[in-house]
């Protein structure tokens, strides 16, 4: 496999209450894509803060941290071939009304604040380490092979 890399993904509190964490995780893992890593829990303020701190003072921010925080997320980590821009396409736009059927947001969301998932920026370099790192501590993470990564990468 060439420019194997992970990459972070979260369905957000939407996603959760709506029943799409099977979905969401099917699409990956049917892709190719091998989660290493994966844990259901709540954002506080503190952590949204931190996660979305580039949004800060924008006037969707305070909605955002609200969101964010109101109830579970499921947080994972993906790993395979260039797997934090794949993923990216696979969500869709920002804005669930521009995006396509068949990306995630496209076929799950209809506004912009309740878009069903969150991925690292591909085009933020170094985004999705950063994430990994917020959202897990190293032994979180686990290293295995998938029984068909044979037949998934030449
Ligand atoms: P992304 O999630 O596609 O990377 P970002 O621009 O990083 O998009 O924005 C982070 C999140 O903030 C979005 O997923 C969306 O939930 C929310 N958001 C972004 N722009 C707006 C807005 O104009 N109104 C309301 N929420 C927004």
């Amino acid at each position: 496999m060439s420019d194997a890399e992970r990459t972070f993904v979260m369905v957000k509190p939407d996603g959760v209450q709506r029943g799409l964490i099977g979905d969401i995780v099917s699409r990956f893992e049917d892709r190719g894509l091998k989660m290493v890593g994966g844990k259901f829990m709540q954002i506080d303020e503190e952590l949204a803060h931190d996660h979305y701190g580039e949004h800060e003072g924008k006037p969707f921010f305070e909605g955002l941290v609200d969101f964010i925080t109101s109830g579970p997320v499921f947080a994972m980590v993906w790993e395979g071939q260039d797997a934090t821009r794949q993923v990216r396409r696979m969500m869709g736009e920002t804005d669930p009304a521009e995006s396509a059927p068949g990306t995630i947001r496209g076929d799950y969301g209809l506004d912009l604040g309740r878009n069903v998932i969150h991925g690292s920026d591909h085009e933020d370099e170094g985004a999705n380490e950063r994430e990994i790192a917020l959202f897990f501590d190293e032994d979180e993470l686990v290293d295995y092979e998938r029984v068909d990564e044979t037949w998934l990468y030449e």
